[in-house]
């Protein structure tokens, strides 16, 4: 089977990792074609356009930042869809909207071809690590189709059912982790102002029941201000965030603390922490 993958960003870049070590063929495209080199050291193959790697490829896979990324990826010029037709399957795994993953559904398979969306929960760490949670929906004879990929790129894959039903629990797991983020930082950041000692509230909390990986790694990012080393960027964080809370509009659920969240976050990119990692909330929080 020839794997194309499409978005070497920093996700992509540990999901490529693990396909070409666990033996897979694989041809990859980027934007910017220089990030491919380091790839075809490894043996991958390069292609010069999204068209060219699915004509060339019986399973192509794409993760890019936002939906504008991915329509551009898609409808653009030598975009996804000039190469599909009966017999070619894709599968993205961006975090994107509901009516932007319909778009791209209906696209493919109008042209013949199969289609999964497969958003992931992790970071930079469980991308390298192979231990991302896959969330796939859509086409399940191609779900199975893919599940030596998905072995080589996580510890576990969830088929959700029909194209949508993945975004939307990509969406809610962004908004609870970045809700758990954002308390985080503003009680260290009210810690600090009452003159508690930070790495002693870290590691009473770290003994108490909101002890988490989140809540222990993100903490020390905070104290130490170590945000330049994004495992996930702040901006993309924030993106979920708003597609959260756009999603909550369409079935009218307030979101009184998603939203404030959200405003948070947006906050912190706009101080310029976007390109950092989303501890660099704690930027926004501790005035
Ligand atoms: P990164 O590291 O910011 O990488 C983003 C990737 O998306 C990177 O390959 C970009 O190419 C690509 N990109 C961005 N805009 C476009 C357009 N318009 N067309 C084609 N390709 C584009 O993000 P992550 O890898 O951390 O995250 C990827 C997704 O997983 C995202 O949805 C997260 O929310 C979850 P570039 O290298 O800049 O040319």
């Amino acid at each position: 089977m020839k794997i194309g993958f499409l978005g070497l960003g920093t996700m992509g870049t540990g999901i490529v990792t693990n396909l070409l070590r666990s033996g897979h063929e694989v041809t990859v495209w980027n934007r910017t074609p220089s990030k491919c080199r380091e790839f075809v050291k490894e043996g991958a193959l390069k292609a010069t356009s999204p068209a060219e790697v699915i004509q060339d490829c019986d399973i192509t896979f794409s993760c890019v930042s936002d939906p504008t990324a991915l329509k551009d990826l898609v409808f653009g010029n030598c975009g996804v869809l000039q190469g599909i037709c009966q017999g070619k399957a894709y599968v993205d795994m961006s975090t994107v909207d509901v009516d932007t993953i319909t778009d791209v559904h209906e696209a493919v398979t109008v042209r013949g071809g199969r289609f999964l969306e497969a958003p992931i929960i992790g970071s930079k760490d469980s991308s390298c690590n192979g231990q991302l949670l896959i969330l796939a929906a859509g086409d399940q004879t191609l779900y199975e189709d893919c599940f030596s990929c998905f072995e080589a790129m996580g510890r576990k894959s969830f088929f959700l059912g029909e194209v949508g039903s993945a975004s939307k629990m990509q969406l809610i797991s962004g908004l609870c982790s970045s809700t758990v983020l954002a308390g985080l930082a503003e009680s260290l950041a009210l810690a600090e102002k009452v003159g508690l000692d930070q790495d002693q509230v870290l590691q009473i909390l770290s003994m108490s029941s909101v002890n988490c990986q989140l809540i222990k790694q993100k903490g020390i990012a905070m104290t130490t201000s170590e945000f330049s080393d994004p495992n996930y960027k702040l901006h993309l964080c924030q993106k979920d965030l708003r597609l959260a809370v756009n999603m909550s509009d369409t079935v009218d659920q307030p979101l009184h603390v998603g939203a404030a969240v959200n405003e948070l976050f947006k906050k912190a990119k706009s101080k310029g922490y976007g390109e950092h990692d989303v501890a660099a909330v704690y930027r926004a929080a501790n005035l």
